[in-house]
């Protein structure tokens, strides 16, 4: 196991929770009071004689050191401070890492003998004092080994009662379970009780504890077993970072637990082509609203109408201007604007039901703490925001990169479209000279089956189908280019709308997808800090 693996891997487990709205606190504390904790160098560990008022801690401790460390007594509580007895020589050396777990009395043990720790006494985690109870709780956070001291007579309570034991247990490395007391029992009661306690232990999840039986009081019968245990060489280093260890593992498992991830890879919240197609048929309904025909009809339209001023001669100028004067230009030739107002084409509630549903469907399968989250993203007010958010931006990026079509081919037929009219009023000034001079002399063409036709009714008609034919090539011309550009800013707005509905609807559920991967993965790195 390497420490600051396991506290990486606690970080990721802290993040991917808080994203995923678990409550990580807790977690952050375990956090904290590692990195505290492995700010103190030095080879002493510290052991904490932790159990229910009266199981004879205090008298243990001073059965283990020969003499009274600390005060015990058949009157309750006793102890009200922790005390510290700690390696002869180590007082300097231990006064902060002390001073941090909050003792303030302390006594040295000659080193031999009993090996590198520092053993607390502390008061009862049954205590009816809630301050001793309080002392407890902020110590056992910090120290890096417990024994659990339990008599016979409570051992069943202070187990079971024992949250601690079920919630400290496995953040703890090394930890001794105690039977104190143990003269109140008989031989065949001992062996009895500790196999019950073996078993009740199991249930508890510390199966394989080391048990010992003693009798702290006259003769101290056992405590030889127990001090055994403490002088067997260990490494208090290794003491220490397995602890932290092991709480970082626990601590961010716990949050996974609670995002009901198991270690390793999840399957993402909602099965990736159910999605795809309820996607899809949001993607079409909202498509439907914005409207592409109609947007590519006023796309046409607008070229069209461009094409009037430049390629209809004098009359094209007249018929724009008024149709720019009726507003019907801005109706119905306004791609940008017919695009602004895609909200008056329909309510997009309809268009987000198919993605509702399938996260309505999906909720019962969803672990409990996300099924929160998981409803918030499905809340119509809220998809229906998102995407119309998603629509908006579409529109206004998109509209304002349209750009009407041109050609010089309008001018050309614009210039046309002049001569033409020139032609007319040519062709009209000569038919008015008919009538003023008496003696016109006109030429004619001969035309089969009309006969002879005067050449001023030729030139009228010849200019007349020309205007016509002239038209007729603009609005051909323009209508192909429309279609053109109608077709390109149509496709675009599509996948636009598709891209950006797709991210506005799916981001959060893929972010929160992405939260459970990393939780997955950071409990996984987290079973090698058990
Ligand atoms: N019979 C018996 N009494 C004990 C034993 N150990 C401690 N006691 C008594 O139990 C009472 C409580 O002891 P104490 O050490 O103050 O308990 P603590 O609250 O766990 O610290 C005292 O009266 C001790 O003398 C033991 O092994 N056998
Ligand atoms: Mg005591």
């Amino acid at each position: 196991m390497n420490l600051a693996h396991c506290l990486e891997a606690l970080e990721e487990a802290i993040a991917a929770g808080t994203s995923l709205g678990i409550d990580t606190a807790e977690a952050a504390a375990v956090r904290q009071t590692a990195r505290e904790r492995a700010r103190f160098p030095g080879d002493t560990y510290v052991l904490a004689l932790v159990g229910g008022t009266g199981v004879g801690k205090s008298t243990l401790l001073n059965a283990l050191a020969g003499e009274e460390i600390s005060a015990a007594s058949a009157r309750r509580p006793t102890t009200s401070e922790p005390v510290a007895w700690i390696p002869f020589g180590k007082r300097g050396e231990l006064a902060e890492l002390l001073a941090w777990l909050g003792v303030k009395s302390q006594r040295e043990h000659p080193a031999q003998g009993l090996g590198n720790v520092a053993i607390l006494d502390l008061p009862d985690v049954d205590s009816i004092a809630a301050e001793h109870r309080a002392k407890v709780d902020a110590v056992l956070p910090r120290v890096d080994a417990v024994a659990w001291v339990v008599d016979p007579e409570k051992y069943s309570d202070d187990v079971a009662h024992a949250g601690y034991l079920r919630m400290w247990a496995p953040r703890i490395a090394r930890q001794i379970i105690v039977l104190n007391r143990a003269d109140l029992l008989s031989a065949a009661d001992a062996t009895r009780v500790r196999d019950d306690l073996r078993a009740r232990l199991g249930r508890e999840g510390v199966a394989g504890a080391t048990v010992v039986l003693t009798r702290a009081r006259d003769g101290a019968a056992g405590v030889e077993d127990l001090r055994q245990w403490l002088a067997t060489e260990v490494d208090a280093k290794r003491v220490v970072t397995d602890r932290l260890g092991a709480a970082a593992g626990d601590a961010g498992r716990e949050i996974a637990r609670r995002a009901g991830i198991a270690a390793g890879a999840v399957a993402p919240l909602v099965d990736a082509a159910r999605r795809e197609r309820a996607m899809n048929d949001v993607a079409r309904a909202t498509l439907a609203i914005v409207d592409i025909r109609g947007l590519e009809k006023q796309a046409v339209a607008a070229t069209r109408l461009a094409a009037r001023p430049r390629g209809a001669g004098p009359l094209g100028h007249l018929t724009s201007a008024i149709y720019r004067l009726a507003g019907r230009a801005r109706v119905s030739a306004d791609p940008a604007g017919y695009l602004r107002r895609w909200r008056t084409r329909g309510a997009l509630a309809p268009a987000i039901e198919p993605l509702r549903e399938l996260l309505q469907s999906a909720l019962p399968s969803v672990p409990a703490a996300l099924r929160g989250r998981v409803a918030e993203l499905s809340a119509p007010a809220t998809v229906e925001r998102r995407l119309a958010e998603a629509i908006d931006r579409t529109v206004g990026i998109e509209s304002a990169e349209f750009r009407v079509p041109t050609s010089g081919v309008w001018s050309v037929i614009g210039f046309g479209q002049w001569v033409v009219t020139a032609v007319l009023i040519f062709a009209a000034i000569w038919f008015g000279s008919l009538f003023v001079l008496h003696q016109p002399a006109t030429g004619s063409f001969e035309v089969p089956i009309l006969g002879p036709v005067p050449s001023p009714v030729v030139l009228l008609a010849g200019a007349l189908l020309a205007g016509y034919l002239m038209a007729l090539l603009l609005r051909l011309h323009a209508g192909w280019l429309g279609r053109r550009w109608a077709r390109r800013i149509g496709a675009l707005v599509t996948r636009d709308v598709d891209t950006r509905a797709r991210e506005a609807i799916l981001a959060p559920l893929d972010q929160l997808d992405a939260a459970r991967q990393q939780l997955a993965r950071a409990a996984k790195a987290l079973e090698e800090c058990a």
